[in-house]
């Protein structure tokens, strides 16, 4: 619950007004800002638990007996999951299969529906253009293939044992709470950073990739939605636009009014700061901060680190969820376009 999605998804249920359960894994730095604004709310109650400790599991859901389960837990790096394989297949794989195995075992199967967040990340290396439902996985990171079990293994409990078990398989979702290491806020973060005179250049990995991001909060609505229906089934979340990581920094450039002229190829591909529309910037950061900034132009603000790559990489997705829109009745109200 102290993730991304899950702190808006405890806000969704509870303004639908439920009894919000929400887990916490017990860490020397625990982070919980996100869900901060909600402490002393009395429908929003917090327990320790671990994805990877079978009997924190069992007796978490003995005690609340829940009539919905989310499962947001996950080492969700992709990057960091090629150096703890091991970690990610036991939490995002056998985790899975543990809240399963869970519902099953008290005899809560008519009462406790269940959503796993599955991923865009399964994939891979794309077997069709645009993915749908139907789309062959092909998964390229340690995270990926601990996901092609959570998935399947919930498919399977599924049909084995008629559990109210769905899928969403998200497609990238973003906010201003997103973690600090995931491409978007890495971006966003260092051009505030630049603006400000706090940094002067910002190293990426594969400038090529391509992805279709969401807002979070649009997608936490598809995972209720999800659950809300007669039947389980498996849905594709996804906005059906794709952007290159290099067209993201110019757009994430562009907010503050500077613009940058990508050169070079590989690792040696560069951006140079090479205008400012001034008006924009002062609107957006403030006149302190211009003068500095001027000085910067024809500098380099960001250039490649190959040790950002993967070992694996996933070029290019980009989701087709017609299948929610027609029986979720689902859409994303935020517009990249926009
Ligand atoms: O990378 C490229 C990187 O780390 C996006 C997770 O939530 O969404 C997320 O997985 C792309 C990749 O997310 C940097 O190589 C370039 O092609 O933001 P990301 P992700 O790997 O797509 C899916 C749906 C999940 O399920 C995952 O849990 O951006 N990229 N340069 C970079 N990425 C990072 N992190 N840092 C860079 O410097």
């Amino acid at each position: 619950v102290t993730g991304q999605d899950g702190s808006y998804l405890a806000e969704l249920l509870l303004e639908k007004g439920y009894e919000v359960h929400g887990m916490v894994r017990r860490s020397s730095t625990e982070k919980r800002e996100r869900i901060e604004h909600l402490n002393g709310n009395e429908h929003f109650h917090l327990h320790y638990g671990d994805l990877a400790d079978s009997m924190s599991i069992v007796r978490l859901v003995s005690t609340i007996r829940p009539d919905e389960i989310y499962n947001l837990a996950a080492m969700s790096h992709v990057k960091v999951s090629f150096d703890t394989p091991e970690y990610t297949a036991n939490a995002d794989g056998l985790g899975v299969l543990r809240i399963l195995e869970a519902v099953r075992l008290l005899n809560l199967i008519p009462k406790t529906r269940i959503y796993q967040a599955s991923t865009s990340e399964l994939y891979g290396l794309v077997q069709e253009v645009p993915q749908k439902e139907t789309t062959p996985f092909y998964p390229r990171s340690p995270y990926a293939v601990a996901k092609l079990y959570g998935y399947w293994i919930t498919v399977n409990y599924r049909e084995a044992y008629k559990m109210h078990a769905s899928n969403g398989i998200l497609f990238n979702h973003e906010s201003p709470l997103r973690g600090e290491t995931f491409v978007t806020r890495k971006v966003t973060r260092a051009v505030s950073r630049i603006a400000l005179g706090m940094q002067k250049k910002v190293y990426m990995g594969n400038l090529s990739s391509k992805r279709d991001w969401g807002h979070a909060k649009d997608y936490v609505r598809a995972m209720y939605a999800i659950l809300q229906q007669d039947e389980p089934s498996d849905f594709v979340i996804a906005t059906g636009i794709t952007t290159t990581i290099r067209d993201f920094l110019k757009m994430a450039f562009a907010e503050i009014g500077v613009e940058i002229i990508f050169k070079g190829e590989n690792v040696n591909e560069v951006a140079v700061l090479n205008y400012i529309d001034e008006k924009v910037f002062i609107e957006r950061v403030g006149e302190a901060y211009l003068d500095n900034l001027r000085k910067r132009i024809g500098d380099e603000v960001v250039g490649v680190d190959p040790q950002y790559f993967r070992p694996t990489e996933v070029d290019l997705l980009i989701g087709d969820a017609t299948k929610a829109r027609t029986r979720l009745g689902w859409e994303p109200k935020f517009d990249l376009a926009a």
